[in-house]
């Protein structure tokens, strides 16, 4: 039915079966508008006067339908900048086709390079929306970003551990690239002993990787033993974000115990980035949430965070310029 709006398509689809050949159909015009499925809508399109029993066939019909977009959920913080935190796994979600749901661990009134005050959500409130969304939304892969403090860590461990099929990606937040610290010794902890061992994914960059391994990793070789050590030590895959290593190529290192494979990038210097980490961890939740295995939604990934940087968005603002990452597919 080409030229004909998703609303009329979707009544007059059903309504066709039902209707005598050759019957006329009444296409509303746009200024004519009804819920979609309720009986006024559906008598606006059809050409027959429905019986009670027809009308309530059709509207079984579309009360049966049901989307399959692929559902991720983020348990993040809010940047108010819109470049890293819970707005970036959202727009990252969207532009790979996934369907994104949030569950706000707090606000951070920042702009890229300059963290202003951060304010944590209640831990109740963080756990709460984290068990209602699990309880009414088809969930297929969960990321976590920002967790802010050692409560709200405790209550996504407890609202995590329910999940049977877990595939989660979690992105240690702890230190942001402009250096201010995010996460304090003790919700670290929490992290290590607890939330780790959930994972189907951990990805810390070089300096949060230095923070759990209480070590510099000064190149390529020490990235590779670095990888394998944490996975050896927390029990999960781990992707070593190498981007701080500020070589020509962004080399990340992913290791699942056993073995440990690279994934490289041409290096874009002069792009003040804010929000990688959060992209990168997004897409890789979005794409296993897709039903990738999880080297296959690395490659996707890192692909999708090269393209986000070269095509970023750059503003002039008062103290020189603002850049902002722009991820496409
Ligand atoms: O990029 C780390 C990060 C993650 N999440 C939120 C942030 C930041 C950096 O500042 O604000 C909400």
């Amino acid at each position: 039915m080409p030229g004909r709006s998703h609303w009329q398509r979707r009544h007059v689809g059903f309504c066709k079966g039902l209707s005598p050949p050759g019957a006329r159909w009444q296409i509303p015009r746009r200024s004519q508008t009804a819920a979609v499925g309720t009986r006024q809508a559906i008598e606006m399109v059809c050409p027959v006067k429905l019986s009670s029993a027809g009308y309530c066939c059709i509207k079984s019909k579309i009360k049966r339908q049901k989307s399959n977009v692929p559902v991720a959920l983020t348990i993040a913080g809010s940047d108010s900048s819109a470049g890293a935190g819970a707005q970036a796994d959202l727009k990252t979600f969207t532009a790979l086709g996934v369907y994104g749901l949030t569950a706000i661990t707090c606000i951070v009134a920042e702009t890229p390079g300059k963290v202003s005050r951060i304010q944590p959500a209640d831990p109740e409130i963080v756990r709460e929306q984290i068990e209602l969304l699990l309880k009414n939304f088809p969930i297929a892969a969960i990321k976590t970003g920002l967790l802010c403090n050692a409560e709200i860590v405790a209550q996504v461990v407890r609202a995590l551990r329910k999940v049977k099929r877990r595939r989660l990606v979690v992105d240690p937040v702890i230190i942001a690239t402009s250096g201010h610290i995010l996460l304090e010794h003790e919700a670290i902890q929490i992290y290590q002993r607890d939330l780790f061992p959930l994972a189907t994914l951990i990805t810390p960059n070089l300096d949060e990787a230095t923070r759990l391994l209480g070590h510099p990793i000064l190149d390529l070789a020490a990235m590779h033993r670095a990888a394998r050590t944490l996975a050896t030590k927390y029990g999960t895959a781990v992707l070593l974000k190498g981007g701080h290593l500020r070589g020509r190529r962004a080399i990340d290192v992913f290791s699942s115990g056993d073995r440990t494979t690279e994934y490289s990038a041409a290096f874009l210097p002069g792009v003040k980035t804010h929000g990688t980490g959060c992209t990168y961890s997004a897409a890789i939740a979005a794409e296993l949430a897709k039903g990738a295995e999880l080297p296959r939604a690395i490659a996707v990934a890192k692909k999708i965070v090269s393209s986000a940087i070269r095509s970023h968005f750059v503003w002039k603002s008062g103290r020189g310029k603002i850049f902002a990452l722009n991820p496409r597919v």
